[in-house]
């Protein structure tokens, strides 16, 4: 987030697109209600679903899925057009627009309507109030990035909130509502494939030095980049990956066409799996490696708005369970040690080790706490310089946080971007790689609900959870449901190009004609095994919010009970 939580409650506009806030970010959610509720703030919400916060919106617009940078466009024309931009901003901090200029011109709201289905007299009462509040806010979730423009739908909204000058200021900015407890941390800590920690790319020579010597490797570490999850699955298929660590995932129900990551994972050489339960995918391994669970272990979690917190050990791990940490560095003193014995072996028989062995030596990989870590962390990554277990024993900190006077940073780019100016990306509207057609007609679109987490390790496992969402549901239209002859609470079959579940069926206006929503919690009905594995080629998502597929009805008294 470029802003902070905590701003949505003091603010004029809160624009969200592509999040069902409420259900998925009860926090946020709730500070936007209460930022409604007081006049505080005016709500536009873009979403094809009526989520909850529709009931709190002063406008509601309704695209269909994946046409997002059709109605973003528009709305820039609409602000351009009508004189309504931030010209002193556009100016003064900012490169290219002339370029989006022209692009956009092509955007009327009547183009837009005909692409998105939004009436074009909604988009510009929606352009004209976003672009007239004094600070408005943009928040977005999985619905702008679940697409193969994912990329692209943000960078149109980027343009959107550098026009009207909300960039840099209190009450602004361009704000991804970040989905896990730690994403952000681990994002920070170089969980990517281009990066070392603080996002300092591998392909730099300073920054390479930097790390070597810090660490004592010994030898040159690796400036090549290595892959997302995404590229892993079909390069082990193609036998160019063949030994995986899967830790803290379940991918045999979260990515998309699980069908191919059961191939895949099938086809290596070597599985570990490192997680607090024995998953779908832990199944799959030949080892696994039981990890402490959140409550059983120190450290910091970064949250959403890039604020370090702390994390204490409540329980102790159970069994031979321990911290992921712990594990990680068991193994690569371990993996150190094989690399040692076989260079010893082979180099030159004169018993000299080899300069790959020394990273492993003695006192390497060798923390004693997570403390300890923290501190080599703040090391090296400026962001977190001024971070430390001691000051965050007064509270959060939020980065960059370069020295330990400095009292963190809630509002990003205030007088500069990272890059110097902001640019402005003409992009274009593209449709998703998959749309309904005459074989599969419906849209499926996916997503979450308040009561469950993700594949459900965990929440399946809560009694009052369970209780209240025992199982899985596909999401209709009643009208859809009447041609169909489906009845609300019947199991039917849901078939796309890549396979097929079944699931029983909730009747609802909240998802409109022509869209099937459903959540991917419920391992009885696995909606990755339809969902499109086509990748945003930046971001290498997959399409997780539009396939085409079909409903079939089982026949009375055969699939029926099973
Ligand atoms: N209860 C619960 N909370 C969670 C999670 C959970 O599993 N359960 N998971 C967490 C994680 S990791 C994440 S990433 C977040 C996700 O948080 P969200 O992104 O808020 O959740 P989703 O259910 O994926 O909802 C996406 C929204 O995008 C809309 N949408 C679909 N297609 C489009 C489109 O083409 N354009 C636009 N503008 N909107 C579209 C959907 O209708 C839906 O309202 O939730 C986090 N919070
Ligand atoms: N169809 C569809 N698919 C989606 C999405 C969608 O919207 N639609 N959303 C995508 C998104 S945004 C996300 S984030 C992914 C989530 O996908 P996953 O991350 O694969 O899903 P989780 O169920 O959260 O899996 C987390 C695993 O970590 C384990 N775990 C929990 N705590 C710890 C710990 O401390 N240590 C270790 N080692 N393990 C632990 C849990 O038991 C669980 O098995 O799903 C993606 N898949
Ligand atoms: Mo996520």
């Amino acid at each position: 987030m470029t802003n902070s939580m905590g701003e949505v409650e003091d603010t004029d506009v809160i624009l969200i697109t592509g999040s069902n806030t409420a259900e998925c970010h009860p926090i946020i959610g709730r500070m936007v209600k209460r930022a409604v509720d007081r006049k505080r703030a005016r709500l536009i919400v873009v979403d094809p679903r009526e989520v909850e916060l529709v009931k709190f919106a002063r406008i509601w617009l309704r695209p269909s899925p994946g046409a997002d940078i059709a109605w973003i466009n528009a709305m820039v024309h609409v602000i351009i057009e009508e004189d309504l931009w931030d010209k002193e901003f556009v100016d003064r901090r900012t490169e290219g627009f002339e370029a989006l200029r022209e692009c956009v011109a092509q955007y009327t709201p009547e183009r837009a309507e005909r692409i998105t289905g939004i009436p074009a007299g909604e988009l510009r009462r929606a352009a004209r109030r976003y672009a007239q509040a004094p600070r408005a806010m943009i928040l977005y979730a999985m619905g702008i990035t679940q697409h193969t423009t994912g990329t692209d739908n943000v960078k149109a909204l980027a343009n959107l909130s550098m026009l009207c000058g909300n960039i840099g200021i209190e009450g602004g900015g361009l704000n991804p509502l970040r989905g896990q407890n730690n994403v952000q941390g681990a994002c920070d800590m170089g969980a990517l494939p281009n990066v070392l920690p603080g996002y300092q790319p591998v392909h730099d020579e300073a920054v390479l030095t930097r790390f070597q010597q810090s660490w004592n490797t010994g030898v040159r570490l690796s400036d090549r980049t290595g892959l997302t999850v995404t590229e892993m699955l079909p390069a082990a298929l193609e036998g160019k990956v063949r030994a995986m660590l899967i830790m803290g995932e379940n991918p045999m129900l979260s990515e998309a066409n699980t069908s191919h990551v059961r191939k895949a994972l099938e086809s290596l050489d070597f599985l570990i799996v490192q997680d607090i339960f024995l998953t779908e995918t832990a199944q799959m391994a030949d080892v696994v490696l039981p990890a402490a669970s959140f409550a059983e272990k120190d450290g910091t979690f970064t949250n959403t708005e890039r604020r370090v917190q702390r994390v204490r050990q409540a329980l102790d791990p159970p069994g031979r369970a321990k911290a992921d940490w712990e594990i990680l560095c068991g193994l690569a003193q371990r993996v150190g040690r094989a690399i040692q014995a076989r260079q010893a072996a082979t180099v030159d028989g004169l018993g000299v080790p080899s300069p790959l062995a020394r990273p492993f030596s003695h006192g390497y990989w060798d923390y004693k706490s997570s403390a300890e870590i923290f501190q080599e962390l703040s090391a090296l990554i400026p962001a977190y310089a001024g971070i430390s277990y001691e000051r965050l024993e007064r509270g959060g900190l939020q980065w960059p946080c370069p020295n330990k006077y400095h009292p963190g940073t809630p509002v990003l780019h205030k007088d500069r971007f990272a890059r110097g100016l902001g640019k402005f990306h003409a992009v274009e509207h593209v449709p998703p790689a998959e749309v309904p057609d005459e074989a599969y007609p419906f849209l499926l679109s996916t997503g979450r609900i308040r009561f469950h987490y993700h594949t459900g390790t965990m929440t399946r496992r809560s009694r009052g959870l369970n209780w209240i969402a025992p199982e899985g549901f596909i999401e209709m239209n009643p009208k859809d449901a009447s041609e169909l002859d489906v009845r609300d609470g019947e199991r039917v079959r849901l078939v796309s190009r890549r396979g097929e579940i079944t699931s029983r069926v909730r009747l609802t206006d909240r998802s409109p004609r022509g869209m099937i929503f459903s959540t991917f919690h419920f391992r009885e009905s696995p909606v990755n095994r339809l969902t499109n594995d086509a990748l945003d080629p930046t971001g290498k998502i997959p399409e997780f919010k539009v396939c085409g597929v079909r409903v079939e009805r089982i026949s009375e008294g055969g699939m029926q009970n099973s």
